[in-house]
């Protein structure tokens, strides 16, 4: 059973999912869209529940809990990864296109993001990569290396710096571990400086990379990460810039459809048309 919304009104959507979840990692979004006046509840990036009617919310000083409730025994019984929040209704495509992909945390309308990735008995701090800097407490953490399925970054434009993850429980810093990368992009160029990749695309395309930790003792597993580069003007993600996507563009036109807005600004307009157009053919 899973809820989410305004509790003291009907703001409110629950949903039991249709099959057991446990033992698995599982990807939730919760969209709530006042123009749209719609809520929706996505599991893995599948529509599962839906209501008509939404209460906005009313901004106000809150502490916001992850997995942690006023009285003890409503904390969440099992492991978090990945926390997200959003101050506008994303698209499916959009939730389906970030949900295995590590964020920048500069990406438009995200205004919390813990990756949770501080790890150790010593962490303490929780810290939210977005630019709202809501840092948090841990609280009676317990950790595991993360086998969640976040392995994509994706590269729109120019170079993407990431981090590595990877962590050794008894070494206080990630900066005592050496990282290797075992297998290299089959294009573009990945320059590696301690737990920091740098990745410069080349072309179009998905790109597997693979890379290892040692703390000089022992060595990790290598470890997958997805190199995705989008094609530009592909607003549709068919793989090919073509008339839909050019249809979905003028459609859309002075709108703020995510699903048409080619170089992810906020707005559908010349510069989205002029992306098309210059690569109209790509890719088919
Ligand atoms: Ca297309
Ligand atoms: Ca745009």
């Amino acid at each position: 059973m899973f809820d989410f919304g305004n509790w003291t009104t009907q703001g409110r959507l629950s949903y039991t999912p249709t099959e057991n979840l446990i033992g698995t990692w599982q990807h939730f979004a919760c969209v709530v869209s006042q123009s749209g006046n719609y809520m929706r509840i996505y599991r893995n990036g599948v529509l599962e529940a839906q209501k008509t009617g939404m209460t906005p919310f009313t901004p106000g000083n809150f502490t916001l809990g992850i997995g942690f409730g006023n009285s003890g025994p409503e904390g969440f019984h099992g492991f978090i990864d990945e926390v997200r929040i959003w101050n506008r209704a994303r698209s499916q495509r959009e939730i389906q296109r970030d949900m295995h992909a590590v964020l920048q945390g500069n990406e438009r309308g995200l205004i919390g993001y813990w990756r949770l990735d501080e790890w150790g008995n010593g962490a303490s701090t929780a810290f939210d990569s977005s630019p709202s800097s809501a840092h948090g407490v841990y609280n009676n953490a317990r950790w595991l290396g993360s086998t969640a399925p976040i392995d994509a970054v994706l590269a729109p434009a120019g170079a993407r710096t990431f981090t590595l993850g990877g962590y050794a429980e008894y070494l206080a810093s990630p900066n005592h571990l050496s990282y290797q990368v075992v297998q290299t992009p089959a294009a573009g160029s990945l320059n590696l400086t301690g737990n920091q990749a740098t990745y410069t695309p080349a072309q179009h395309g998905v790109y597997p990379m693979r890379y290892r930790v040692t703390d000089g003792v022992v060595s990790s597993h290598s470890a997958p990460v997805r190199l995705v580069v989008p094609l530009q003007g592909d607003v549709d993600g068919s793989g090919c810039v073509d008339d839909a996507d050019l249809l979905a563009v003028l459609f859309a036109f002075g709108t703020s459809d995510p699903d048409a807005d080619a170089n992810g600004d906020g707005i559908v307009d010349d510069a989205d048309l002029l992306t098309v157009l210059f690569n109209f053919g790509s890719g088919c």
